[in-house]
């Protein structure tokens, strides 16, 4: 297939390049660093340095002979989103070009305008250059299992049938968002849902919990080929952010009572899920709707499975909790069905004590580039 993946310099978007393009797709990517830009700004750099995605693309080849093509530029931008799918023609546009952390849309006015704009942007531009050039392509979008919240009944796969006064329809699930960043993809989900309906638009939205990990298949021991570790509040996800606590002898930010539960998944299979919605498309007029997550935790529960990966590692790993600066439930129900995924083949990789020690390994490696004042600065989810 040629794929076109919009944000290809991102945490999941690089090693979906190297991933499906490993799998004999043409693979295209476009990204315009906003992501690296914000964090140069707010002084949130990844644990590492990576090259640029000109430098990634050709380190890729030099290692596996695969070609990556690299566009620079804005998608929010119609004159370069118009070329770029002049030019490619995709067969699977996956869309991941968003500002993607929940407390950088909430650290001010400006954070908040640029989230919105930007991911409401290129959602509508990518849904006008499909209209425009190819029609009958798969769109596969990055949503967020946040949209959902944390809604006191069991959460269905994107759908709810719902019986009133005697007469049954099929609705989306109710979305409840916890910040800025997650509402807008609610409303992506709600623009693409309306494109469906009136352009019979091929779309896919995975509902993707957080993400941990950085090694994957086609990386293998190569952190010039590896994605941004970012252990910082912006950017970090919570088990990310961890581990880099523990190795750095920081105690493990707990934020409240830590009982708030998310559905969670390892890099790896972040991958498998995205080729297998790509490679299962959706069908013309069909907004279907993937959980895409593995298993449950609380953010207690990853403090444990952090502090037993320390005390086999050798580190002594202690927790606060932290008075929590966001506004979510505590303690709450959490139950998502997420049989979809299963459904089209994925193989699951549980966060084992094996994993956990890996990745902690990883990040000793780069114990001494840890810079502690990044990782906590409580931005407030308060007006
Ligand atoms: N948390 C802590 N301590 C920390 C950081 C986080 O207790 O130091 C808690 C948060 O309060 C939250 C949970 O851990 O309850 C998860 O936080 P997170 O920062 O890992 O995840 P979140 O902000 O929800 O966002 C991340 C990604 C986002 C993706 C989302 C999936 O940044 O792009 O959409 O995970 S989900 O959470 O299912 O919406």
């Amino acid at each position: 297939m040629k794929i076109l993946i919009l944000g290809g310099d991102g945490y999941i978007g690089w090693p979906t390049a190297m991933k499906l393009s490993a799998a004999g797709h043409d693979v295209t990517v476009a990204d315009n660093y906003m992501r690296r830009n914000i964090m140069r700004d707010t002084d949130c750099e990844a644990l590492f340095a990576v090259p640029n995605l000109h430098g990634r693309a050709a380190r890729w080849k030099e290692v596996s002979g695969h070609t990556v093509e690299v566009r620079v530029g804005d998608l929010n931008s119609w004159d370069f989103i118009d070329q770029l799918f002049a030019d490619t023609m995709p067969d699977t546009i996956i869309h991941y070009a968003e500002q993607p952390s929940a407390p950088y849309s909430m650290l001010d006015r400006r954070a908040a305008d640029l989230t919105l704009r930007n991911n409401l942007g290129v959602t509508f531009n990518t849904i006008q250059a499909m209209n425009a050039h190819v029609p009958d392509a798969h769109l596969v979008k990055l949503g967020t299992m946040g949209e959902y919240g944390t809604p006191n009944i069991d959460i269905e796969e994107g759908w709810l049938e719902v019986e009133h006064k005697g007469r049954k329809d099929k609705f989306l699930f109710p979305r409840a968002a916890g910040s800025l960043y997650h509402t807008t993809k609610v409303l992506d989900t709600d623009l693409l849902w309306f494109y469906v309906r009136v352009w019979g638009l091929r779309v896919t939205d995975l509902m993707q919990g957080p993400v941990y990990g950085l090694a994957t298949d086609e990386t293998g021991d190569d952190d010039q080929l590896m994605s941004f570790l970012n252990y910082d509040e912006m950017f970090g996800t919570v088990l990310n952010r961890f581990m880099v606590q523990a190795v750095a002898g920081y105690p493990l930010t707990v934020y409240g009572k830590g009982g708030q539960t998310r559905g969670y998944l390892h890099l790896r299979d972040a991958l498998q899920c995205v080729k297998l919605a790509v490679e299962n498309p959706a069908g013309a007029g069909e907004l279907r709707v993937l959980n895409q997550f593995v298993e449950t935790f609380s953010v207690n529960d990853l403090a444990g499975h952090v502090q037993e990966s320390g005390a086999r590692l050798g580190l002594d790993v202690t927790i606060k909790s932290l008075p929590n600066p966001r506004k979510e439930m505590e303690e709450h129900y959490y139950n998502p069905v997420h049989t979809g995924l299963l459904d089209l083949g994925l193989k699951p990789n549980p966060l084992t004590a094996e994993v956990m020690d890996d990745m902690m390994g990883l990040i000793l490696r780069y114990k001494d580039q840890i810079v502690k004042e990044r990782i906590f600065r409580g931005v407030q989810w308060k007006r």
